[in-house]
């Protein structure tokens, strides 16, 4: 039997291009505090993105929490439900109360159609995510928030290279946080960055992320610590050698897993523009719950195992106050499957998972 096949694997640049930015740390001692191989990776995404500002910091979660506390946010924040974890948890642990809205039942992104009626007095700000990286519809999003004075932060985890118009879909909103965990199309092991247009926000995330010390370590802020280590920033700099390489790799895979399960008139795909996507997850979602089931079951004898993201939707968590029902991201996330998709994942083996697929 062939070896197990897990819903993903890191994209690694080989280690003979990570050795020298090892070697380089350790002839320098320099292993944190914002050193070289940060401030050069962040060089190296603003150039790649083309964007003016990178923070890099310890993880999305981070980023994240970074964003919301550099905006100084106090009050509801309106996000999706069909989405990991740590976008709802983040907005809570900054003693913001999150209101989920639906989602649109195409892209599964926050439908801005239903956002505004969730809109009160106390709403400060609209935190949407890229889901599976497809883009937000983000003039729909702006409208409404400067129709109401809100902020906008993207949880951009899984948004790493992905143009809209020509532009990075990270230059939307007043931040995105992107997250470059091991996971990722671009990872760093663990680490993410805010990206802003804005350079005084920019320069009070750096502070924040660093204790609240300036570049003369005054104390000017508070702060945290939730700085990137040169480890990370090595491996960083490594693999975004190879982002374009590995993203036309998961391109071709998810094309041919596409081609391949349109067969089965009872499996349907996320919405996006040609292009504006970047392939890291191979998501499919099923006529039912017991499809879906049948399928993981077929799957597993096999030794193959995709994944529930996102399953089950926030809204119906019992963690976060209660919440009313979101039918179209309740069902989303019933009934989608994230199979397995990496560079390293064989054609044969996409062509065994379709197989089986449509056999049961
Ligand atoms: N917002 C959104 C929308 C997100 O999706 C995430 C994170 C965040 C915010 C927060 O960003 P971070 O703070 O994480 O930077 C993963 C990741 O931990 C998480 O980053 C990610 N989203 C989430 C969707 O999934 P799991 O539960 O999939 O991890 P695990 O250990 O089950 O790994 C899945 C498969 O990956 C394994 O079967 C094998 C492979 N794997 C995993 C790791 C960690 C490896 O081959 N090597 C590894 O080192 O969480």
């Amino acid at each position: 039997m062939s070896p197990p096949i897990y819903v993903t694997r890191p994209s690694l640049a080989p280690l003979d291009e990570y050795l020298p930015y090892l070697e380089s740390i350790w002839e320098s001692g320099v292993m944190t505090h914002n050193g070289p191989l940060v401030q050069r990776l962040e060089k190296d995404l603003c150039a790649y993105l083309d964007v003016p500002n990178v923070v890099c910091v310890a993880n999305g979660t981070c980023a994240l929490q970074l964003a919301m506390r550099a905006l100084g946010l106090a009050g509801e924040v309106i996000t999706t439900p069909f989405t990991f974890i740590a976008t709802a948890n983040i907005i809570a642990w900054e003693r913001c109360r999150p209101i989920f809205v639906d989602v649109d039942p195409d892209t599964w992104n926050l439908d801005p159609n239903r956002i505004e009626e969730r809109v009160t007095a106390d709403t400060v700000a609209i935190l949407p995510v890229h889901v599976f990286s497809a883009p937000c519809d983000t003039a729909g999003i702006q409208a409404i928030a400067d129709r109401h004075g809100l902020r906008v932060i993207y949880d951009a985890a899984h948004a790493m290279a992905v143009n809209v118009g020509g532009c990075s879909v990270l230059r939307r909103g007043d931040v995105s946080a992107v997250s470059f965990h091991a996971t990722k199309l671009f990872n760093t092991a663990e680490g993410g960055a805010c990206v802003t247009d804005d350079d005084e926000l920019a320069e009070r995330i750096r502070r924040m992320r660093f204790f609240g010390f300036d570049a003369r370590k005054d104390i000017v802020d508070s702060g945290m610590n939730a700085k990137m280590t040169e480890v990370h920033a090595g491996l960083g700099l490594a693999n975004l050698a190879r982002l374009d390489e590995v993203r036309e790799n998961r391109r071709e895979k998810y094309e041919l897993y596409r081609a391949l399960l349109s067969a089965r008139e009872d499996i349907t795909f996320q919405g996006y523009a040609p292009g504006e996507y970047n392939y890291s997850y191979m998501p499919v979602v099923f006529e039912s719950e017991a499809l879906l089931l049948r399928v993981m079951d077929a799957l597993a004898k096999e030794e193959v195992y995709p994944r529930r993201y996102f399953y089950p939707a926030l809204n119906t968590v019992g963690v976060f106050e209660p919440q009313p029902e979101l039918p179209v991201a309740e069902r989303i996330a019933r009934t989608v499957l994230c199979l397995p998709l990496y560079d390293t994942l064989a054609r044969g083996d996409i062509e065994r998972i379709a197989k089986l697929i449509l056999s049961v």
